[in-house]
């Protein structure tokens, strides 16, 4: 199928090409939004949580536009085996391709507020990009499903040491620096959301295709969302308003208290 015809198909779905144009609105008014709540941080560290934060709706216009004009997009024969096989499926692929670049810098902005090492911060954001891409070779692979879910099992191996990083090592230094409050909050959101992601798609046409191509669509568009815009709001929010306790905060990453 030819781009012009996988744009043609994408158009008729209403739904599904109104889930994409949705987001990329509200990926724009959120620069706007982010750009003004940041106008007066002054501190580097606290400067680099939003342009970290920033990053992540700039790269969401992008995977929504690719989507969008079916650059992105492509329809996969499935092998025997997958619940459609034969079919050709619609395989929104771009999704895990701009997730490679997007989730490394809501890591980055979280092992900031946390007060993490390099170490931490390193593989924490490597663990993630091996998760996106061999998330997007379980979604390509169109020779065997046995290794579609093989693929499926290494991406969640990465996403374990992602969730570990979080939920032990900085849990336990956003304590140590003082962020443990907002650190939660945010971290309970991330772990509970980033965790529907392999499940819609294990659910959806990708894996065992008990649901619909546009239910899933929707299913990440709005986990997307709650993921980014409602995480990025609440985590900038805090950051303008204690500037202070974020230039103050140690950490092995170069604190502004060395020693401490
Ligand atoms: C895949 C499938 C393979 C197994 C796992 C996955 C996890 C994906 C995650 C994505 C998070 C995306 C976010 C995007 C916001 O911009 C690739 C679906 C574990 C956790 C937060």
């Amino acid at each position: 199928m030819t781009q012009t015809e996988v744009y043609r198909e994408i158009r008729a779905d209403q739904l599904l090409n109104l889930s994409f144009w949705a987001n990329i609105a509200l990926a724009g008014l959120s620069i706007l939004l982010f750009v003004y709540m940041g106008r007066t941080v002054e501190d580097p560290r606290a400067q680099l949580i939003f342009v970290a934060t920033l990053m992540v709706p700039l790269v969401s216009i992008s995977s929504y536009l690719g989507l969008a004009s079916g650059l992105t997009v492509s329809f996969l024969e499935m092998p025997a085996g997958h619940r459609l096989a034969g079919e050709e499926v619609l395989t929104m692929w771009g999704r895990y391709l701009t997730w490679a670049l997007s989730t490394p810098m809501i890591l980055l902005a979280l092992g900031l507020l946390a007060g993490s090492n390099v170490t931490k911060l390193f593989t924490a954001i490597v663990a993630d990009i091996g998760m996106c891409v061999t998330g997007l070779a379980a979604a390509l692979t169109t020779s065997s499903y046995a290794l579609r879910w093989f693929w499926y099992a290494v991406s969640c191996a990465f996403f374990a040491v992602v969730l570990y990083v979080l939920l032990v090592e900085w849990s336990a230094d956003a304590e140590a620096a003082g962020t443990a409050d907002i650190f939660d909050t945010l971290k309970v959101l991330t772990v509970v959301l980033w965790l529907g992601y392999p499940i819609f798609w294990a659910l959806g046409a990708e894996g065992f295709a008990v649901l619909d191509v546009a239910i899933t669509s929707w299913a990440y568009s709005g986990m997307d969302i709650v993921a980014k815009y409602v995480f990025a709001f609440l985590l900038l929010r805090w950051v303008a308003g204690n500037e202070t306790v974020v230039a103050g905060m140690a950490s092995g990453l170069g604190a502004a208290t060395p020693g401490a």
